[in-house]
């Protein structure tokens, strides 16, 4: 047999849907590094991606086909919505989801509501997504399901009785066993795991830490040398490998010289005056490290009173979740802290912290990536963080300083240009900030060189070419010619 289509499987569609004037639904194209990535292997072979469509409205039938239509017309692939009802929405989503699985996996335990309603939900629209799948594919296709949302998927799809080639990316991190064995349900969660036939995590660590877990609890070795290894369950078999998730590097770093952006730079660059800027992107969630990365920019403060006036920090904070009383608290603390820095320091013709909390443009974030010296990436825990690669990917002058956390993914690529930091010492992240003010020239260049070649090198394309040709090569299916993705 040889695989005949990819078919993505991920919580949302690549496509969000709008209710403007007189009751018309318009789609709107999402723009993630995903959805380009997957975009010429779905086209390829005239795939398909199946997801929910994120309205808590559903448009009327007629609409619906209508969108759906248009939009996999545009994009060369079909798109398939799971239909998920607002309760589902409730406790599959921002329940088991993300008041369970995202606070685990982020090391976060206390954050965590184990909340006993949430996970017969979970497993409903797990099952929801198998029955999508089995409905619109058919068993020469190959499944590829991304995150923590969807784990029970391979599971439910042997449930109803349907043979698929699955594989699996878990985009968080994966926790270390004493973490993961909190979770009431770790037998049931590890097992189906199991039950795909390829799994791909960001970093080594994940990987050993899901190992281990297997082991530990399940009692299955693994074997095999090198990145990927093999467990025999009584199931069958699964294969397990490291799959660093990456950008379109040429892609960012053709768009930061377009003229628009160059413009937006002027823009930035004359409004900031000479300062050396600093500079923080984030979806509002407690993971980023934000409220440390403030303190931190204090404490520079407080020691190196010679940066004072020459120095700004950015911070763009993109709003998530804002009716949920965690990430309210968090938002005020944030927004204490930076009138509490600005208070004590501001003075005329200078703010320490200029503080956005809503997003930016596309042409925007490229511009502050290029306008700012220094980026300054300390989450407390990461699956990956594309901001750290963006940034470098859109530094075309080559002069920025990467500062970035030991507990983001990308550290374990990027740490040989960049300065490590715990972010949980405050000192030590305000000692890295204030080396990068202070590095000469020549050892910024050379840091951003290497920097830029790791990422150049092992961009978005590898990271689908290698997840499919890994698959391919442990299935006993031959692929067809145009499988991968066309290198650029
Ligand atoms: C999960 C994992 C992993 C941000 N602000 C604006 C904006 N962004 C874009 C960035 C970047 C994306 O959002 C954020 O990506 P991250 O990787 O940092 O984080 P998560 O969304 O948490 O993603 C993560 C990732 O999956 C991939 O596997 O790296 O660890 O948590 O692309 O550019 N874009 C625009 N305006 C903004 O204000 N236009």
């Amino acid at each position: 047999m040889s695989f005949k289509s990819v078919v993505v499987v991920s919580n949302r569609l690549p496509i969000t849907v709008e209710k403007v004037e007189k009751g018309q639904w318009v789609a709107h194209s999402s723009s993630g590094g995903l959805v380009t990535a997957m975009g010429p292997v779905l086209r390829n072979r005239r795939g398909k991606w199946i997801g929910w469509l994120g309205a808590q409205e559903m448009p009327d039938d007629a609409s619906l086909n209508n969108i759906l239509s248009k939009s996999s017309e545009e994009l060369g692939y079909t798109l398939i919505p799971v239909d998920i009802t607002s309760e589902e929405i409730e406790k599959y989503y921002y329940g088991f989801s993300n008041e369970i699985l995202w606070p685990l996996f982020h090391d976060f335990l206390s954050n965590c509501n184990f909340d006993p309603q949430y996970v017969n939900v979970y497993r409903k629209v797990n099952r929801k997504f198998a029955q999508a799948i089995a409905e619109h594919t058919g068993e020469a296709d190959y499944i590829w399901v991304q995150d923590y949302l969807l784990f029970l998927v391979a599971h439910e799809l042997k449930e109803i009785g349907a043979q698929r080639q699955t594989g699996f990316f878990l985009h968080t991190p994966f926790p270390p066993l004493d973490i993961f064995i909190k979770l009431p349900w770790r037998f049931e969660m590890l097992e189906a795991i199991l039950e795909y036939d390829l799994l791909g995590f960001q970093t080594e660590r994940d990987k050993r830490n899901f190992l281990r877990c297997v082991r530990h609890l399940l009692k299955f070795n693994a074997t095999g040398r090198g990145n990927i290894k093999k467990i025999v369950t009584k199931k069958g078999e699964v294969h397990v490998g490291t799959f660093p998730i990456s950008i379109d590097f040429r892609e960012f770093a053709k768009s930061a010289a377009t003229e628009e952006v160059m413009e937006t730079l002027r823009i930035i660059r004359r409004n900031h005056g000479n300062k050396q800027l600093i500079l923080g992107v984030d979806r509002l969630d407690y993971t980023k490290g934000i409220p440390n990365r403030l303190r931190a920019f204090a404490d520079v403060l407080a020691r190196y009173p010679k940066m004072r006036g020459k120095t700004e920090f950015i911070q763009i904070v993109v709003p998530s979740r804002v009716d949920v009383d965690t990430y309210q608290a968090l938002k005020q603390e944030i927004e204490a802290l930076v009138g509490e820095i600005n208070g004590l320091y501001a003075e005329e013709g200078w703010t320490p912290v200029y503080y956005m909390f809503h997003p930016v443009s596309r042409t925007e974030l490229l511009a502050y990536y290029r306008a700012c010296e220094i980026a300054l990436i300390t989450p407390l825990k990461d699956g990956m963080n594309l901001v750290a690669k963006e940034y470098c990917a859109s530094n075309i002058d080559g002069n920025g300083v990467l500062i970035l956390s030991e507990f983001a993914g990308a550290a374990a690529e990027l740490h040989n240009g960049a300065l490590l930091v715990n972010p949980y010492h405050i000192e030590h992240v305000s000692q890295s900030i204030y080396q990068a003010f202070s590095m000469e020239l020549d050892e910024k260049r050379e840091r951003m060189k290497k920097l830029r070649r790791s990422i150049y090198k092992n961009d978005i394309f590898h990271w689908v070419n290698s997840f499919v040709r890994t698959s391919v090569k442990n299935s006993n299916n031959v692929p067809e010619v145009d499988f991968f993705v066309p290198m650029p």
